[in-house]
């Protein structure tokens, strides 16, 4: 299996709408441009990922800058350096934002993170222990999910790396 049908597998299993879309061989756009009318919609990624040429090919008039990823470092070259709104001609608006360069959490406890993983939020019943934090615990439902598949590798090792991030001191 492909990566991109990796992620919406993953995606999909566990709740949310996964739209593949390529402004390039302009495939998945009608699609995403019905849902996206009469709501505030916002673009949010990495630099590169091709934000502003969505928003181009809503709008072929503006002409909004797009830019070639780095052939030497394979990212982005932050082209977008502020964020915009555009109203949507049959109502509602969207919004192009610089690329991200750092994904950072603000006021997540330790304990908390893996509450925001909705998988893995709902095992924890399963845990023995309600403090647990799905590492090395004994009988603990989130490594239980993982081994049954409710919870993906892919989602607890962002969880592991994510958690490695938020300092004990800091709570
Ligand atoms: N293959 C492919 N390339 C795309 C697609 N969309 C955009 N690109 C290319 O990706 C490059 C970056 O696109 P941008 O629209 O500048 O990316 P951005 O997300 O706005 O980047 P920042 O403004 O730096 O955050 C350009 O060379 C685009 O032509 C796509 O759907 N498929
Ligand atoms: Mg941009
Ligand atoms: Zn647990």
């Amino acid at each position: 299996m492909d990566q991109l049908n990796r992620y919406r597998e993953i995606y999909e299993a566990i709740g949310y709408e996964v739209l593949l879309i390529s402004v390039l061989n302009n495939s998945g756009l009608d699609t995403i441009r019905e849902r996206i009318q009469h709501k505030t919609t916002l673009l949010s990624g990495h630099s590169g990922v091709g934000k502003s040429s969505f928003i181009n090919s809503l709008f072929p008039d503006f002409q909004l800058a797009t830019s070639e990823v780095s052939e030497w470092s394979g990212k982005g070259l932050h082209t977008t350096t502020f964020a915009e709104m555009f109203d949507l001609p049959g109502g509602g608006s969207i919004i192009d934002t610089p690329g991200l360069r750092e994904f950072g959490l603000v006021d997540i406890s330790r304990q908390e993170l893996s509450h925001y993983f909705p998988e893995m939020l709902q095992q924890f019943h399963h845990c023995r222990f309600n403090n647990c934090m799905h590492i090395n615990e004994a009988e603990c439902g989130v490594k239980a999910g993982l081994a049954f598949g409710t919870v993906s590798e892919e989602r607890y090792l962002s969880y592991r790396a994510i958690l490695d991030t938020i300092s004990d001191k800091q709570y």
